[in-house]
């Protein structure tokens, strides 16, 4: 029998995802979460974060983080419902950007582990930093400019490491440690990003990293997969010697070590090398090849997808990393999400209900109302004063908000896509809003492309199952496809499917250039978008 194993380490949980693969079945066998906060108290995390007097500092715990490891492979081994020796392959995904600091005692404390005493307890003396920053820190405003200055510019920052220098990304983290520590940096002899420290953890040695994880660091020359000298030389002294190498990431790690096959009666089965979540999340809903993109509406919106050539947004806000597949991978982000659709709401008094009623009762594309629902500060496109913008809106009827915030969101993740130069027949719809059918429907008329929703909610766990599975077959030379792999768990035949009535599309196409024009002039680089909206009205008159 083969069961793949997936852990991936959230902000806020350890979460576990056992999947069985045969040819004649694929199932989950085991799925668990750990929350940090109430497994772990005398950690003292809140939502996953240690407290901080500064709001621009966010931090967490690696010891933590080790000891939740520890139980949730216990609990596997025990409660898994099956024999822990029936692992074949493990792989893991992590929350990007965050980093943890070893000094030069981890690699032989890892490699002499005694199996009958908890890890924690064992490993406590191995960090230079006892703290993590995690991606929430944006602490590092002053490291970015140094980065950006040193290496020639936001846009060439973004062309060499898929992303222009962004606080919460490794690189200024580390320097910021470098400027405020240089002892304890000096100390420091490896930094992990969180998934090679986990990983390191399994194989009681020093894991490598990936281009998915890596490429969320500014430190990595995406197109080429291996360290950026150039970057380097920004961020740090003597950086090269203490980051992990930079693999292909299906490379197996090492096999499980001693310590958990003995602890708890695992084979030493082949240890995958980790990702980020956000990589492992793509394989884990689905996205394979360029005909499947994804949209997560959660309390801000993601929208992502797979490019098998590597192109960067040339405005500057969305982000590239490594896809597992060894492709690319795009993300944008959206901040007015869930909340944005919350104001709209509660303003008119409805409930989701009601919310559901107001798109099923206004037609499609409003008569043209253009809302712009920028109530927090906007990260795509970068709007630092915030306040939502109407164009063509009557001001008090509730419905016509409704349909005119789903709409406005949706047209801005398709506009604001297109760099990526890729035009998916399928889009996959996850996080807590994706439960309401109608925005869906929305969803699929805009982009004119079949929504689906998938079943399993830990995306990011399933995808690190799947990439176990990927990489066992690929070692024992009955290598199957990646369409193969996710078939059964996050393919056609799990979905519940909507379809996109293709009727609408002209009048959608033509809203889009209305919403477009509406954006610059609320930018402040357009003219007055009147004369497009009238024309919009003339060209699709109500009915
Ligand atoms: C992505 C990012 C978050 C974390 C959350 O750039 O910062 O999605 O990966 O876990």
């Amino acid at each position: 029998m083969a069961i793949y194993l997936g852990l991936d380490s959230s902000t806020q949980s350890l979460s576990a995802i056992a999947i069985e693969v045969t040819d004649a079945s694929r199932r989950v066998r085991f799925e668990r979460s750990i929350a940090f906060d109430t497994g772990f108290p005398d950690y003292g995390t809140r939502h996953g974060v240690l407290p901080s007097p500064d709001p621009l500092v966010a931090a967490s715990s690696p010891l933590m983080w080790a000891e939740a490891l520890d139980r949730m492979m216990g609990l596997v081994a025990t409660e898994g419902g099956f024999d822990p020796a029936d692992v074949s392959a493990i792989a893991g995904s992590a929350q990007q950007h965050g980093s943890v600091y070893l000094n030069a005692s981890a690699l032989p404390t890892l490699v002499a582990l005694d199996p009958a005493r908890p890890l924690a307890h064992q490993i406590a003396g191995i960090f230079s930093r006892r703290e993590s920053p995690i991606w929430m820190d944006s602490s590092t405003a002053s490291q970015c400019q140094a980065i950006t200055r040193a290496l020639g510019g936001e846009e060439a920052v973004g062309t060499l490491t898929g992303s222009r220098a962004f606080e919460r990304f490794t690189g200024p983290q580390i320097r910021k440690f470098f400027e405020t520590a240089p002892d304890a940096y000096a100390r420091t002899a490896r930094i992990h990003l969180i998934s090679s420290f986990l990983a390191s953890l399994l194989v009681c040695g020093e894991a490598p990293t990936e281009p998915g994880d890596a490429s969320g660091m500014n430190l990595m020359d995406l197109a080429r997969h291996r360290w950026a000298d150039a970057a380097l030389d920004a961020t740090a002294p003597d950086l090269a010697a203490r980051l992990p190498s930079v693999v292909e990431p299906w490379t197996v790690v090492g096999p499980l070590a001693r310590y958990w096959t003995e602890r708890y009666g695992f084979a030493p089965a082949p240890v995958v090398v980790w990702s980020g979540d956000n990589p492992s999340s793509l394989v884990g809903v689905g996205i394979v090849d360029e005909e499947r993109a994804a949209i997560s509406l959660g309390t801000s919106d993601t929208r992502f997808g797979l490019m098998r050539g590597y192109r960067t947004d040339p405005a500057g806000t969305g982000h590239v990393f490594g896809a597992p597949t060894g492709d690319y991978m795009s993300l944008q982000c959206f901040r007015n999400g869930s909340l944005a659709r919350e104001r709209v709401r509660d303003r008119f008094g409805l409930d989701w209900r009601g919310f559901s009623r107001a798109l099923e009762t206004t037609p499609p594309a409003n008569g043209g109302a253009i809302m712009l629902p920028w109530f927090e500060p906007e990260i795509t496109p970068p709007v630092a004063v915030p306040g939502a913008r109407h164009y063509g809106m009557p001001p008090d009827s509730g419905a016509v908000h409704v349909r005119a915030i789903i709409e406005a969101q949706m047209m801005a993740m398709a506009r604001h896509a297109s760099w990526m130069g890729t035009r998916p027949r399928v889009i996959v719809a996850t996080g807590g809003a994706s439960g309401n059918r109608e925005i869906l429907q929305v969803m699929a008329d805009v982009h004119q492309a079949e929504v689906w929703r998938l079943p399993l909610g830990n995306s990011a766990c399933l995808g690190a199952a799947l990439r176990a599975c990927h990489a066992d077959r690929r070692r024992t030379r009955r290598p199957i496809s990646w369409t193969e792999v996710v078939a059964g768990f996050a393919g056609a035949e799990a979905a519940d499917r909507i379809r996109p009535r293709s009727d609408l599309e002209p009048r959608y196409r033509a809203l889009a250039d209305v919403h477009e024009a509406c954006e610059a002039h609320a930018l402040g680089l357009g003219p007055d978008p009147g004369e497009r909206l009238a024309a919009w009205r003339r060209a699709f008159p109500a009915e």
